[in-house]
């Protein structure tokens, strides 16, 4: 087994990812003074997000200083050790905006072409799952369960699309997800959430177009602990890539190939 991190490492990424959580809670708490800006139609990005990037940035290049640094909201900080730190600060801004829970700070390490190790932090939900390479996971330091199978009297699906993403791809993916794959479908506006209810085996995998690499840094290598494939081909994939991939047990998996295959792109 590849240790990626030292336990030290570790739990410094996990107390980095809380504090952060503390600050975006913060603003939260105070949401109508929080400026917000649109990147584009219902993209949108606050104060908060910018902030809590630029905090969890100046923390890695202290505590990591040879390491690299690639964030939503720009940071890019080129390291020495062939280890980039991959953030998002806030992933589920629309819902942040909206008041909502569904929000989580995400923190990956890419090493070797690939997600190796990652943090996610929920503040709201009161949930911080760590993991990845040589890293068992975890759910607010509880190990977690491996998942398996598909059950076709209750097969669920996760998807999120990308405020960019045409309405007859969407359409289309929903069609295929209810009449062909036959699932019940939930979309919750933030691919970290989802891929928290893929961990918790409250769906079976889940469906993404129009991700950025670092909507997934931190959540895979936590999910491919506890047996969750994904179809991200990562030897295609540079890190300012924008996705479209499916993951979960390699039962679901299976049953999605004839839309998202291994290897798909958008
Ligand atoms: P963000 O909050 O970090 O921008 C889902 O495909 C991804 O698209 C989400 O994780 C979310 O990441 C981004 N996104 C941006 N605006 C969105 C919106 N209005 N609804 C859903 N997802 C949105
Ligand atoms: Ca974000």
């Amino acid at each position: 087994m590849t240790l990626t991190v030292s336990d030290d490492e570790a739990s410094k990424i996990e107390r980095l990812a809380r504090d952060a959580g503390a600050l975006a809670l913060s603003h939260f708490r105070t949401l109508a003074t929080v400026s917000v800006e649109s990147k584009g139609h219902l993209d949108l990005v606050t104060a908060a997000d910018q902030e809590v990037e630029a905090f969890i940035t100046k923390r890695l290049i202290r505590d990591f200083p040879d390491d690299g640094v690639f964030g939503e909201e720009g940071a890019a900080h080129q390291g020495t050790s062939g280890r980039t730190w991959v953030i998002d600060p806030i992933d589920g801004t629309f819902n942040f905006v909206r008041g909502g829970d569904q929000w989580a700070i995400s923190i990956g390490l890419y090493q070797g072409g690939r997600p190796s190790f990652g943090v996610i932090h929920a503040p709201v939900r009161d949930q911080t799952l760590v993991g990845g390479d040589g890293v068992p996971a975890t759910l607010n330091g509880v190990p977690m369960a491996a998942r398996a199978g598909l059950d076709e009297n209750r097969a669920a699906c996760g998807v999120g699309f990308h405020p960019v993403i045409p309405v007859a791809q969407r359409l289309h993916t929903l069609q295929f997800v209810l009449e062909d794959a036959r699932m019940s479908f939930r979309c919750c506006g933030s691919a970290t959430i989802s891929l928290i209810e893929v961990a918790l085996g409250q769906v079976d995998g889940y469906l993404g177009t129009g991700e950025s690499t670092w909507d997934l840094m931190a959540a895979l290598p936590i999910l491919e602990q506890i047996g969750i494939v994904s179809t991200v081909d990562w030897s295609a994939i540079e890190l300012n890539a924008k996705i479209r991939f499916a993951c979960g047990t390699p039962e679901f998996l299976e049953a999605v190939a004839p839309i998202v295959p291994f290897g798909a792109t958008l």
